[in-house]
């Protein structure tokens, strides 16, 4: 977790952007001058740089480089998400310590790793999760909805995540049910899992593992086919404080939209999106046989409406698509 007067120095003196000395901080911040200039040196040991004279006081000189919870919050601009970052250099799945620490944290808590030792798909599948090369996260939702609203999630955070990477400039396409592609290569997957009662969600974990810095040699032998990156598809190097940031606030704009709106226009965005509708298309699904057939339409609980050959309609609720 981070320090909040910590976040407040780097907040106010981002915002000034020239000297603020330490007795208006210490009283805009209502701690001592000691205690400002404490919160400075560790701040110095994380890797700020700060010119700081006697008489004018404090100016942050550069920031570092790293995905450091400070950097996120000092420059995020959401109101619920990522509020708080409960960060971990290595742990085994952020989806598994959101769900561990559910009733401990509140809504819109993010759980960031630098590296996950047993990050997972759906299914009990791997996701490969390299130290310092994506950005592998987890947010703590806690809506009051009904649980069979659940399914609609991983379409808004697909959306939300599209989004963010065409204003990257990436051309983010939606694959159903859960995949990002980019020029048909997979760049992000999503797991959201849930805790629930019949009639009450208890709390939501949505998941995202986002390929940012690879290139291709990066990639386990067997993902280099399947498997793409945002710098594999950019001209220029990705700060992945800056594309998080960007991302929560698309998340949680699209949150808010459900909340007050309900899922209609997200589902209109998943569409226009979207690059399964109209296919045709091999869906397989778990224990069950392989379905063929036009991939016509998605519903508004995430379902996908199969034309199969012979005309008849099928809904479909989980599977992996081919085309
Ligand atoms: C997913 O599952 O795509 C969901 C992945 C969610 C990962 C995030 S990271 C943060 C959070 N904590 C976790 O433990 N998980 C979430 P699925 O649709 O089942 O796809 C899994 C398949 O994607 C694998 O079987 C591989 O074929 C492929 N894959 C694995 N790692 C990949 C990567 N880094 N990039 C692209 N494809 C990958």
């Amino acid at each position: 977790m981070t320090n909040s007067i910590r976040q407040a120095i780097l907040k106010l003196l981002s915002e000034k952007k020239t000297h603020v000395s330490g007795e208006e901080l210490a009283k805009l911040l209502n701690v001592s001058r000691t205690s400002i200039w404490k919160h400075i040196q560790k701040l110095r040991e994380k890797g700020y740089q700060f010119d700081s004279s006697s008489n004018l006081g404090y100016r942050l000189l550069s920031a570092p480089k790293k995905m450091i919870p400070e950097e996120i919050q000092r420059k995020l601009i959401t109101k619920i998400l990522g509020q708080e970052i409960v960060f971990f250099a290595e742990t085994e799945s952020t989806n598994s310590e959101a769900k561990r620490h559910a009733s401990d944290y509140p809504e819109g808590t993010i759980f960031l790793a630098e590296m996950q030792t047993s990050g997972r798909g759906r299914l009990g599948r791997k996701w490969d999760a390299k130290p310092g090369f994506g950005i592998w996260c987890s947010v703590l939702l806690k809506p009051k909805c009904s649980p069979t609203n659940a399914t609609q999630f991983p379409l808004l955070t697909a959306v939300a995540i599209a989004e963010s990477l065409r204003k990257f400039g990436l051309e983010a396409m939606i694959k159903w049910p859960n995949d990002i592609l980019v020029h048909g290569k997979k760049i992000c997957g999503i797991l959201t899992e849930m805790d629930a009662e019949l009639d009450r969600i208890n709390y939501l974990v949505v998941g995202f593992g986002i390929n940012v810095k690879h290139q291709l040699s990066d990639f386990p032998s067997e993902l280099r086919q399947i498997a793409t990156s945002m710098e594999m598809n950019l001209e220029q190097p990705v700060n992945r404080v800056d594309f998080l940031c960007e991302l929560l606030s698309s998340l949680e704009k699209r949150y808010l939209q459900f909340v007050d709106e309900g899922f209609q226009g997200i589902l209109e965005t998943w569409r226009q999106y979207n690059c399964t509708l109209g296919k045709e298309a091999k869906v397989s699904r778990l224990n069950r046989p392989a379905l063929y057939g036009e991939a016509l339409d998605i519903k508004s609980d995430g379902s996908l409406v199969l034309k199969l050959a012979d005309g008849q309609m099928l809904t479909v609720f989980s599977g992996e698509i081919e085309y």
